[in-house]
Parts: structure tokens; sequence; C-alpha cells
């Protein structure tokens, strides 16, 4: 049995999101951020000395790094599924977008969301901050403009990345210049298996506004 870490308003909801896609069975076990902190809580460091959700558990295997996980599920439970024929044109896309997710996409997020508390004294940092941002997500909008997923014509892995990355930003209002990245992203939330995956995972605040 899969045990999935989930701590809530994380990254933890593309792994929920994936084993519902997957229909394999699984449980979760919860874990709430510090309200100020925003930190996990100290038990996530006994099951990954890093402290960080997702991680899941899978017989004696612990995997960590979101990207890793859905790379293990797929490649062991997925059938072929979300993951392209290898060698082809759309796996190269798919390794491409699995990697810009975390590697590229996330960071300059993150910078927003770190130097927040700063305020005023953040602002000489803003126009690189907000610049990364348009310049990713731009690169996004155009990449998403004829296709209704992020490589192929089907869910894949990267999907589950990227959708996280537009969510976080969507809750922060910085979707609103990208009409095909609101568009992707509504069409995600919208799958079957997207939504028991929020019913499952409990409360998350970059669900869909109802
Ligand atoms: N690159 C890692 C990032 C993991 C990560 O930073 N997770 C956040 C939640 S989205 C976390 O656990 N934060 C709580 C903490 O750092 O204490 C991944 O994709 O899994």
């Amino acid at each position: 049995m899969i045990t999935l870490h989930h701590l809530n308003d994380s990254r933890s909801q593309r792994v929920l999101w994936l084993l519902e896609e997957l229909g394999v069975p699984y449980e979760i076990v919860s874990y709430t951020r510090n309200k100020e902190t925003r930190l996990a809580p100290p038990e996530l460091k006994a099951v990954h000395p890093l402290g960080k959700s997702p991680v899941i558990e899978d017989g004696d295997r612990v995997v960590a790094e979101s990207g890793a996980i859905v790379e293990y599920l797929t490649a062991t439970y997925g059938d072929g599924k979300f993951t392209p024929a290898p060698g082809t044109d759309d796996y190269w896309r798919y390794v491409h977008f699995m990697h810009f997710a975390e590697g590229s996409a996330m960071l300059p997020l993150l910078l927003a969301l770190y130097t927040g508390p700063l305020g005023d004294a953040a602002a000489p940092l803003h126009p690189r901050i907000f610049g990364e941002i348009e310049n990713h997500f731009s690169y996004l909008e155009s990449k998403l403009e004829a296709r209704d997923f992020v490589t192929g014509d089907s869910l894949t892995g990267a999907d589950f990345q990227i959708l996280f990355v537009l969510e976080a930003a969507n809750a922060n209002g910085l979707l609103e210049p990208y009409p095909n990245l609101k568009r992707y992203v509504a069409a995600m939330q919208a799958r079957p298996a997207y939504q028991r995956a929020l019913k499952h995972g409990g409360a998350y605040a970059y669900a869909p506004k109802s």
C-alpha cells in the first residue's frame, strides 16, 4: 500500500491528483503547516530527512521530491499511462517540462513569496523577480496556445508538475494576463480525478473557488 505524507496547501496535491488518476489504492497521513511560519511539522523529518512534502512510502521504499514521485508512480503503476513513448519529440518535451516546473518556473514565485514580508524593502528586487515570472509564464502561455496538455494530446506527468506552479500563481492573481494558462488550469481542475483528490486531501488554498 502506498502512503502519501500530505501537507496542506502544498505540492503534495500533485501526487494526490496523480494517485486518483492512476486509480491505485493509497492511504494519506496528513500534516498541517505551522500557522505563522507555514513550515511543516517536525514529524515529517522522521519520514525523510528533508522534512518536506510530498513524500511517499511504498513498502520499504521512501521517495521524496514531487517530480521523482511522479516518475516513480507512473513507471511503477502507470502501465504506460502519463509518459510519452521514450525517444519521441513528445517524450523530450515531457522531460523538459518535468524539470522546468521545479527547476525554473517555481524559483521566481518562491522569491516573491519569501521577500513578501519585507514589504517596500524588497522593491529593488521586484523588477528581476516579476520579470522572471513574466518570462516563464509567457513561454508557457505560448506553448499552451494550441494544446490542451503540456505535451502531446493527453495527460502526462508534466501536467501534474506544471499545474501546481500555475495554481500557486493563480491564487496570487498572477495569471490574469495569460488566457491560455487560465483555460488550462480550469480544464485540469475540472477532471474527475482532480476533484476526488480535493475531496480526499482536505482544505487546499489553491483549489478553484466555487
Ligand atoms: N522541490 C520539492 C519541494 C518540496 C517542498 O518545498 N515542499 C513544501 C510544500 S509545497 C514544504 O514541505 N514546505 C514546508 C517546509 O519547508 O517546512 C518538491 O517538488 O517536492
